[in-house]
């Protein structure tokens, strides 16, 4: 059976992880990153933890955080990486909801005030060897319309699966330096950027957070690909045009790759200017990992998320789930996907896994598309308003919503994604008062306390009524059309 991560086992002392972006960055050359994570899963299993066990990771992007995520996938323990700014409602969410055995962070200090945690230690070992098999990878919580977060279990399958179509699409290669600054919780940053380079046995150099001087600085030394959300590629472009600084970096860069929201017609034109060859886009959720992309062999196709990458089996289908043969770019269904990339059920929860996969293994991702008589796919929107994408995050409004009603002052809220050009969408609470309205910066602390920052309402508007339809029902189109105008 082949090996998950085939370049851990002969290692050598070529560069597998870099951080940081000044002159000097750490570094884990694929023997010291084997070693580690070598000693990492030996205490694991000092500490009782066997195989199938989850343990959680405070994500930090530090070097410690990836020898503990390494040491856990070649260890057979699953991870559960936690959001380092989780806010106290969301993390005690999650943590009753995985009851992980462990938790582990690079600096536990940091997290004190939150969760105990266990220092990710510097001692080496010989790594066990991690095949692909069917067993639990990681946990990863993600948002959907109504209720708290749910965690999406990932096997090694899913995973490999996954990266081996992405490096068939992209020609990725153990010869490419990955350079990104995503959070390590979510499915971009953590399975692609840093499981995908592993896989091919290539590096991935984490920028810390994202600066668009320091990106373009390391893809001019080395990097060959950028991996980034639309929100970055946008602040990428301000920053770039006018200043020639920024080009060397563009330019020489084989492939910049834009994922987790759509990014606008008018950003790849702009990125095209300033590149000289344009940005690849690519499609997925959490619970598909990636479903489309765009070949890096032929150009960028700006409103095209690209055909299915091989492995994934694709459909378009009506509301009552029948197929769409559609390929006129034209009509419109939801799309549905197969294959072993297909997460193996959301955990504890197997109503809601059955709500969106079918017995045929058939995936309903809630995203509407269009199909082109190539097989390239356009996703124009998603079928439910309460799904918000903000920065390429994903927020339920459900959730937001459920936690400004907490504030005794709040008598009805709406929540809503509006259009905005640096985030894609921009979460607006729409609050109806009980009494006296309540001081609109405190709301907005509230969500940043609670869930994350990320899921904060970037403006609250007070109303004496929200619109509702003849059922009673909260009609949120009728309400972003009024704060538009
Ligand atoms: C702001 N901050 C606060 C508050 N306000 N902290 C506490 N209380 C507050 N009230 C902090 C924030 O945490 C942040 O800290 C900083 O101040 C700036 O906040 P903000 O403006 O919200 O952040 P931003 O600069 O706008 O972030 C933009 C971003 C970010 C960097 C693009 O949205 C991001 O990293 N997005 C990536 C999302 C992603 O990876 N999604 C993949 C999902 P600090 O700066 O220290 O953080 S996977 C997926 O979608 C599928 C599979 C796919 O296709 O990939
Ligand atoms: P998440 O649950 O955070 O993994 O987010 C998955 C969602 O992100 C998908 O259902 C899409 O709505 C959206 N998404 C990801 N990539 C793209 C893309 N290239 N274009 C449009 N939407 C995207």
């Amino acid at each position: 059976m082949s090996l998950l991560f085939p370049r851990l086992a002969f290692a050598d002392d070529a560069p597998a992880y870099r951080y940081g972006a000044d002159a000097e960055p750490e570094v884990l050359t694929h023997r010291s990153l084997a070693r580690l994570a070598g000693g990492h899963a030996a205490r694991c299993r000092e500490l009782g933890l066997t195989p199938g066990t989850r343990v959680a990771v405070w994500a930090t992007p530090e070097p410690a955080t990836i020898v503990a995520l390494v040491g856990h996938a070649l260890a057979g323990l699953v991870s559960v990486p936690l959001n380092p700014k989780l806010g106290s409602k969301e993390l005690a969410h999650i943590l009753e909801d995985a009851a992980p055995k462990a938790v582990f962070a690079a600096d536990p200090s940091a997290f004190a005030d939150r969760a105990a945690a266990t220092r990710i230690e510097s001692t080496e070992a010989t790594p066990p060897e991690r095949s692909v098999d069917d067993e639990p990878l990681l946990v990863l919580y993600t948002s959907g319309t109504t209720g708290a977060p749910k965690g999406a279990v990932i096997t090694a399958r899913n995973v490999a699966a996954n990266l081996d179509g992405l490096a068939d699409r992209w020609g990725w290669t153990d010869g490419d330096v990955v350079v990104h600054a995503l959070p390590l919780f979510h499915v971009h940053g953590l399975v692609l950027g840093l499981f995908g380079s592993l896989r091919v046995g290539g590096a991935l150099h984490h920028l810390g957070r994202f600066d668009p001087e320091a990106a373009c600085h390391v893809l001019a030394a080395d990097g060959t690909m950028l991996f980034a959300v639309p929100t970055m590629l946008h602040r990428l472009a301000d920053a770039a045009e006018g200043d020639v600084t920024f080009l060397p970096g563009l330019r020489s860069a084989r492939l910049l790759v834009s994922g987790s929201a759509g990014l606008p017609v008018r950003e790849h034109r702009r990125l095209e200017k300033l590149s000289g060859r344009g940005v690849h886009e690519r499609y997925g959720l959490t619970e598909t990992l990636i479903n489309c992309g765009v070949s890096a062999f032929g150009d960028p196709q700006p409103g095209y998320v690209g055909p299915p990458l091989p492995g994934v089996e694709l459909k378009l289908v009506d509301d009552e789930r029948r197929t769409l043969d559609a390929h006129d770019d034209e009509t419109l269904g939801e799309v549905a996907v197969r294959g072993a990339s297909v997460f193996a059920g959301y955990l504890n929860r197997p109503e809601a896994t059955a709500a969106v996969r079918d017995d045929e293994g058939w995936f309903y991702t809630g995203d509407l598309a269009a199909r082109r008589a190539d097989g390239a796919i356009r996703i124009v929107g998603r079928r439910s308003v309460d799904l918000i994408k903000t920065g390429g995050y994903k927020v339920g409004a459900g959730e937001v919503e459920a936690c400004l009603l907490e504030d005794p002052a709040v008598a009805e809220v709406a929540v809503v994604g509006e259009p905005d050009d640096d985030l894609g969408q921009r979460i607006v609470a729409y609050v109806v008062c009980r009494g006296d309205a309540p001081d609109p910066d405190a709301l907005i602390q509230r969500v940043a306390d609670e869930l994350t920052p990320h899921k904060r309402p970037r403006a609250v508007v007070f109303v004496e009524a929200l619109p509702r339809n003849a059922m009673g029902k909260v009609q949120k189109k009728r309400l972003t059309k009024r704060s538009e105008g």
